[in-house]
């Protein structure tokens, strides 16, 4: 189970550092921590001391890999948690107070709407399948990645990365989840070789981005490992600033008092021609019984 997770809550609770962040909510922070997680065996790490919503968190993963930063695909797919961004930037720039839900349904129906005020800039998608070279070339980090992985599996060189450092100010957000390392294990036995994948991430909200990060990195390690053909092995996660919000320790200790339960298994029902052809309902999540959800505010 996640005691791992539990274990670097209950750091930031007894030691973080009380600082001032970006956002103004304030935040205990450390500097520097590790979890991995043994995915052998399909173990789909979902935390359970509360209810993750782990569609939601797959579904912004196949988002991602689409290469699109507009909200407006997420938002028909129901997924909103990237609403907040766009949002505040359309209330401050108009002055208009629109409500969430408004804003949502106008960005989801007008076309012309979307285009103005739904896209994020070249956030992570645009960065892992079209990072665009001073000489105008677009280049595709994710199939780099899988061909190297069939070609040369004992690589040192197999990731992808996010951090344009030309285009990070027309970002709404810079990178979070920065640069993804691929390892293969138990080349020249037997048995299929095991890919491991190690996410770097330069600052993570444990109580709200990290139950989604880690459960929609397991999945796209699973996607990979399907499509060159190997078994699971580890998923590492790196932190740089891990902190919990101020208004999320409540909700850190509520999860802290709640006893783990095992993690659920991930199955692919099937396996598409590429990286490009998967969807939610490919994603079979068994034995997940988590407890109840916890609602906290995420920090703009
Ligand atoms: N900013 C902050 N402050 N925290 C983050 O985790 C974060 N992200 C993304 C970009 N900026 C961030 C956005 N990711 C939720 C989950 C992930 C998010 C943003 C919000 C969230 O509210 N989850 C709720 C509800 C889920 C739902 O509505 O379906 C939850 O209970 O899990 C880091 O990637």
């Amino acid at each position: 189970p996640e005691y791992q997770y539990l274990d670097l809550l209950e750091t930031l609770l007894e030691r973080g550092d009380r600082r001032i962040d970006r956002t103004g909510v304030g935040t205990l922070s450390i500097f520097g921590a590790m979890m991995r997680f043994d995915l052998s065996d399909n173990t789909f790490p979902v935390y359970t001391t509360k209810r993750v919503y782990w569609k939601t968190a797959v579904k912004e993963m196949l988002w991602f890999l689409t290469g699109e930063t507009n909200i407006q695909s997420l938002l028909k797919n129901n997924v909103t948690i990237w609403t907040d961004w766009p949002l505040d930037k359309y209330r401050r720039m108009t002055g208009d107070e629109i409500s969430q839900k408004e804003f949502e349904k106008r960005i989801v129906e007008d076309d012309a709407f979307a285009k103005a005020w739904g896209d994020l800039g070249p956030v992570y998608g645009k960065q892992w399948r079209r990072w665009l070279d001073a000489d105008g070339r677009e280049h595709d980090q994710i199939a780099g990645v899988i061909e190297t992985l069939n070609n040369n599996p004992s690589s040192r060189r197999m990731l992808f990365h996010a951090w344009n450092v030309p285009e990070l100010s027309g970002m709404a957000l810079h990178p979070c989840h920065l640069v993804y390392q691929f390892h293969v294990g138990g080349l020249g036995r037997t048995e299929k070789p095991k890919l491991s994948m190690l996410c770097y991430v330069r600052s993570n909200d444990m109580g709200l981005g990290n139950p989604f990060n880690i459960c929609q990195q397991a999945a796209l390690l699973a996607m990979v490992a399907q499509q060159v053909d190997m078994d699971l092995g580890e998923l590492v996660w790196v932190g740089g600033d891990v902190h919990l919000y101020l208004n999320h320790e409540d909700l850190a200790r509520e999860q802290l008092a709640r006893a783990p339960r095992p993690f659920p298994k991930l199955h692919l029902k099937r396996k598409p021609d590429s990286i490009d052809g998967y969807t939610i309902d490919d994603f079979e999540v068994t034995g997940y019984d988590p407890h109840p959800p916890i609602t906290a505010p995420v920090a703009v």
